[in-house]
């Protein structure tokens, strides 16, 4: 009965503040999940962390979660983070059923981490993250998650510092931590300043395995890489025909890719 009243208050208190600090930022964008989690939104946006790498200098101080049954967790960040993204992506990362919500939790001093967060003790909590980048103003943008090596575990890839860098790079949650399993330079999946954040794709090649397609440091080709033996190895690349400067998404019906060049709207690469 007290479970029931507080959760009562803290909607009550949720439909308060809904209007003010935990509405969703300017530029986010709400994840929708068919598992434990119904919804997750980044909150209480704010202007603490002048970096502005996604467009605006607008970023996030709290992450909000609906679960299937209706019940609402925020989880507010101490002052020296922000969640330096759009959306917190909601994926099963480590196959027992529940859902880990994936975002980008930016230290003012260290720069980016990459950090796993779950439902835990009737509460989000930080479940993993990996070492922040180290300096301030330094960031990385998630890609996919998929288990590319199919070994049975979901690999995440992100490409650490996308304009600096350029360095693609998975990771595997073993025993509840992030473990680096493969990095490769050479790619990017982020344009600086740019609020799109869905360049890569998860394509299968014509032989079965499963690639990451991804951008080129250039944005000028799309590269088809593949994770072996924990290594990245690139198996195919197709020019774009200009700098890409869009999502890069399947063409339905099809065995291509679409996306948008500075050139062209509408450009079609075929998956090798
Ligand atoms: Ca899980
Ligand atoms: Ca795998």
């Amino acid at each position: 009965m007290k479970h029931i009243a507080l959760t009562l208050s803290a909607l009550l208190l949720w439909g308060q503040a809904a209007a003010s600090q935990s509405e969703l930022l300017p530029d986010g964008v709400l994840s929708t999940g068919s598992g434990d989690i119904a919804q997750a939104w980044l909150t209480r946006p704010t202007t603490r962390y002048a970096h502005g790498i996604l467009g605006d200098v607008i970023e996030a101080g709290g992450l909000m979660v609906k679960t299937a049954s209706g019940k609402l967790y925020e989880h507010v960040l101490p002052k020296e983070f922000v969640f330096e993204d759009r959306r917190a992506r909601l994926f099963d990362l480590d196959g027992d059923g529940r859902d880990e919500i994936i975002v980008v939790l930016s230290s003012m001093a260290k720069g980016a981490a990459l950090a796993v967060y779950g439902i835990v003790n009737d509460q989000i909590e930080l479940k993993a993250k990996t070492p922040h980048i180290g300096r301030s103003h330094r960031w990385l943008n998630p890609a996919e998650f998929a288990d590319l090596d199919a070994d049975g575990n979901i690999e995440i890839t992100a490409v650490w510092t996308p304009h600096l860098g350029r360095e693609l790079q998975a990771w595997r949650m073993v025993d509840g931590k992030l473990r680096q399993v493969a990095r490769k330079r050479g790619y990017s999946n982020h344009v600086i300043g740019s609020p799109v954040q869905d360049m890569t794709e998860i394509v299968a090649l014509s032989d079965g395995r499963l690639a990451l397609a991804i951008p080129t440091s250039k944005y000028d080709e799309i590269a088809f890489v593949v994770l072996q033996h924990g290594r990245f190895t690139e198996v195919a690349r197709k020019p774009a025909g200009g700098r890409i400067v869009s999502a890069v998404r399947y063409r339905k019906n099809s065995r291509q890719l679409e996306f948008s060049t500075d050139r062209r709207t509408l450009v079609t690469v075929d998956i090798p």
